[in-house]
């Protein structure tokens, strides 16, 4: 740790080492809380110091879990909302979700809690998932402490915009449009100030499969996240589906040569930028999925805060293979994450 006196506020390696130090780490979850309820960052730092010299933490280091039975990043991976289907009059598939905003606190690193403003109670919120064409009617309720949104991308009338609609807390909006068009999309609260409902984890990622589908793969949703924990402006934890470290605590497991395929979204705040690299492999890239093109074959993707892209890769030698964000900082705060694959080395023909 770096200086004891003059520093006043916690660094962003002081508190995600203070966090991973695990068990210890709840009283920095505490001071966090502490610091909402008025504790000076003084205070804040004191405890991390105080959480840290309980023993060294290496960078990278992944220790404790966070608590079981809350949000599990491994099961969101997977998580897909279809809805409520049913048909109209037209022959048309109406898909019906309803969101609710809800102040929650969640935990971001083992024993670090952040006081989130959520959809359904969830950071990221739920994946919704369409078909292009389908009618989407959302019914959203704010039962959070500050005025909401939800703002979709992609193609939509302006009254389904989710920007000029503010809904108060107490009150609920309906958006209904039609999915279009196919591709990797994302929602998100557009009232302001943006950076800080955005942030406070109000958003979530919105799949428009084409018509005809996609080819059968093991798909996994990966939302590119941060969390500013002390309040300063800049991320202290990053992460994808907002744990830090959890897949490098639970790998993500693959099987030799199945097709996977990844949505990834950018919706880190504060920092301009975010990245996958992957190692051990090459994906193809299809920028913003709403091409069935590859645009490139790599094994680096940058994105920019919104942006998004399907990453599709199977996996030809066995056994753990990182990926992470590029940018070192980020990896060493909590974008840090592993595949483990595993089956049968293929035969050299
Ligand atoms: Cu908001």
């Amino acid at each position: 740790m770096s200086d004891k006196s003059g520093d006043r506020g916690m660094s962003r390696r002081n508190l995600l080492r203070a966090g991973a130090v695990g068990a210890a780490g709840v009283a920095v979850g505490g001071a966090a809380r502490a610091l909402q309820q008025g504790a000076s960052p003084e205070q804040l730092q004191g405890a991390a110091q105080l959480v840290s010299s309980h023993g060294h933490v290496a960078s990278n280091d992944a220790v404790g879990d966070i608590q079981p039975g809350g949000f599990d990043p491994t099961a969101f991976l997977t998580d897909f909302d279809y809805g409520r289907v049913s048909t109209l009059a037209d022959g048309r598939t109406l898909r019906e979700y309803d969101m609710v905003a809800i102040d929650e606190d969640i935990e971001v690193a083992p024993g670090v809690w952040f006081p989130a403003w959520t959809y359904n109670g969830q950071v990221p919120g739920p994946t919704i998932r369409c078909t292009e064409g389908d009618r989407l009617r959302v019914n959203f309720r704010n039962a959070g402490s500050h005025p909401h949104t939800i703002h979709f991308h992609g193609t939509h009338p302006a009254e389904a915009d989710g920007v000029f609609e503010i809904v108060e807390p107490g009150g609920s909006y309906t958006y209904e449009f039609d999915a279009e068009p196919f591709g990797l999309h994302l929602y998100h609260c557009h009232a302001i100030p943006l950076k800080r409902h955005i942030h406070k984890g109000l958003y979530g990622t919105f799949i428009v499969d084409p018509p005809g589908g996609r080819e059968p793969a093991r798909e996994l949703v990966m939302v590119m996240n941060g969390f500013d924990t002390n309040f300063d402006g800049s991320n202290e934890i990053y992460a994808v589906n907002t744990v830090g470290f959890h897949y490098q605590r639970h790998p993500i497991k693959l099987a030799l040569n199945e097709l996977v395929r990844v949505y990834l979204v950018n919706l880190t705040e504060f920092d301009l930028i975010n990245s996958l690299h992957m190692h051990g492999n090459m994906f193809r890239l299809y920028r913003t999925g709403t091409d069935l093109e590859r645009s490139e074959l790599t094994d680096t993707v940058t994105l920019c805060q919104g942006e998004r892209a399907v990453l599709e890769f199977s996996y030809r030698f066995p056994g753990r293979f990182m990926f992470h964000a590029h940018q070192s900082e980020f990896a060493e705060l909590g974008w840090m994450a592993m595949f483990d694959v595993s089956g049968e080395e293929a035969p050299v023909v």
